[in-house]
């Protein structure tokens, strides 16, 4: 039986970089879930009889959301929905089961690498047929929906079970349960040179797989260890916790300390790397060398040649606005096309459709390609490997060596997390406000080139993006970028960029942040960063 249901609208239901998040407490007030995945249905259209997948990163309510989405999409008139066993699906799995299987679309729940928990966070992202994440004009949509619903549609059935593979029916359609590993396993194997890394697993090399309790756990176990014969024990926190163990699973140097701790010890294995919440980040770490995320990006395009599936060279490569230069040196290079794109991995999805780029990067750890239309965690990982066994070098070999032929951008990002939102607006507003003024400049000795407030004009379909972080370039092509998150729930969470290039080798090994000092202390004079947050110092610093 299916029941519309009388509802009132919530005011706090804005997607953000990567669909709405909030708190646990917060998605549990009444109808809250509900009202945002009619809202969903209803900025959609035509999708009758259709597909709909649906799966989530393992977190505390997943099950609970998963039971109410499978009962509304019943309701809404879907065909069949397509559900991870155990409500799991990985983001770049969920991506490949969409596009694999002709699907309208896909309900991811995530809260990415924002911590789990009764207390912690949880989200809902819709994703189109293409597999990517929601375009702009969508969640737009979505959003002015949620500001004006009234009613919501939903089935009234038992909760289905969605512990055993097999195809079932409640309440006129279809709810096919599927192995959430095998499907994404079979993609990696057809992308890169299973043999070669197999045989570089059995000649000894020794990996390091965190999967931070989070959703990777058994994609990892399946494709490192049963496929790929790295030894029992190469993946670590595999168990896939509600709360993630109490942690954080965001792989970064704070919150994966201890996988960086070991790489740098006297008994590093040969290769570390974890990944997020939702699987689509990567943080890889080579023995006794940290590998920056834009720095990894550079050296995956310049070397993805090497797997058999980007045998034929890169259509293109695009980065996000922040993420560092050393990318566009090797598309230069390559002689194919750089794009500089918003934050999120929203707007590579033109890009990636319209054949304009092969690989794609941020540098908040996401790595990814045409495959799927979203980063992918453990894929950047398999072609770090697929490399490495063709190169038979070490990863700090490679590194120094891509260093010494394209230069160096030293990088770093520092975050205030938490603070007062007013103080965080203040501060935008202000800098804003003197953008103009500031090209000529003298700071610290460095001369401002250029300021501007980063609007994306898209070349595919022409839609303009404002207001996407603020940039200032020095001349000699230091520059710093500011912006406020999206991803956050509680407060302001503002970024600072910062990057510098370094051409000469013989200063290549310079401690990252001295590297920077200059411009970060120029970014607080410009920016009035200590002042405005209130703040002496970063919450975190990658
Ligand atoms: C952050 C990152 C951004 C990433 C987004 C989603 O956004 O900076 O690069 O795309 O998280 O990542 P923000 O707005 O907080 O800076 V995740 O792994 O959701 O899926
Ligand atoms: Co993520």
């Amino acid at each position: 039986m299916t029941r519309t249901v009388e509802t009132k609208p919530y005011d706090d239901q804005k997607p953000g970089t990567s669909g709405l998040r909030k708190k646990v407490p917060v998605f549990q007030q009444e109808n809250y879930a509900e009202n945002f995945i009619q809202s969903i249905f209803d900025a959609l259209d035509g999708f009758a009889g259709k597909d709909l997948v649906i799966g989530g990163d393992g977190r505390y309510f997943n099950r609970e959301v998963i039971q109410i989405a499978i009962r509304m999409a019943a309701a809404n008139g879907f065909g069949r929905v397509i559900v991870g066993k155990g409500g799991i699906l990985s983001t770049p799995a969920a991506s490949h089961l969409i596009r694999k299987r002709k699907a309208f679309g896909g309900i991811i729940l995530s809260a990415s690498h924002n911590p789990g928990g009764p207390h912690e966070d949880f989200g809902i992202k819709y994703n189109a047929d293409n597999g990517g994440p929601a375009p702009e004009k969508l969640t737009d949509a979505i959003f002015a929906r949620t500001k004006t619903i009234s009613r919501y549609r939903i089935a009234d059935f038992d909760p289905v079970d969605i512990d055993t593979i097999a195809t079932t029916s409640a309440g006129g359609m279809a709810v096919e349960v599927v192995d959430p590993v095998a499907d994404y396993a079979e993609l990696m194997e057809s992308l890169f040179d299973f043999d070669a890394i197999r045989r570089m697993f059995a000649g000894g090399f020794r990996m390091r797989f965190d999967a931070m309790h989070a959703v990777t756990g058994p994609y990892a176990k399946e494709i490192l260890e049963h496929r790929l014969g790295a030894p029992d024990g190469t993946s670590r926190n595999y168990h896939p916790l509600p709360d993630f163990g109490g942690h954080h699973p965001d792989p970064n140097l704070v919150h994966a300390k201890h996988l960086y701790d070991e790489m740098m010890g006297p008994d590093a294995p040969d290769f570390g790397a974890a990944s997020d919440g939702d699987g689509d980040r990567n943080l890889v770490i080579g023995k006794g060398i940290f590998i920056t995320p834009s720095d990894s990006l550079a050296m995956l395009a310049a070397n993805a040649h090497l797997a058999p599936g980007y045998k034929a060279g890169l259509k293109g490569i695009a980065r996000s606005m922040p993420t560092s230069g050393a990318a566009d040196r090797v598309a230069e290079k390559m002689g194919v096309g750089m794009y500089e794109t918003p934050t999120g991995w929203k707007f590579f999805g033109n890009l990636l459709d319209a054949g304009m780029a092969t690989i794609c990067g941020e540098e908040s750890a996401g790595t990814g390609s045409d495959h799927v239309r979203e980063k992918d965690g453990l894929w950047a990982v398999l072609l770090w490997l697929n490399i490495l066994a063709v190169r038979g070098e070490s990863a700090k070999d490679i590194v120094t060596k891509h260093w010494a032929t394209y230069g160096r951008n030293y990088y770093s990002r520092h975050d205030y997390e938490e603070v007062e939102s007013e103080r965080a607006n203040a501060l935008v507003g202000v800098l804003r406000a003197k953008l103009k003024s500031l090209p000529g400049t003298r700071v610290r000795g460095m001369t401002i080139a250029a300021a501007d407030d980063f609007a994306y004009h898209d070349p595919v379909d022409g839609s303009v993006s404002e207001h996407q972080g603020i940039r200032i370039l020095f001349e000699g092509g230091s520059r710093v970028v500011l912006r406020l998150s999206g991803t956050g729930t509680s407060g302001a969470t503002l970024r600072l960029y910062v990057e510098r290039y370094e051409p000469d080798p013989d200063r290549h090994d310079i401690d990252t942040q001295e590297a920077l000092a200059d411009l970060i202390g120029a970014a607080d004079d410009i920016a009035g960063i200590r002042s405005h947050t209130g703040r002496d110092a970063p919450s975190v610093i990658t």
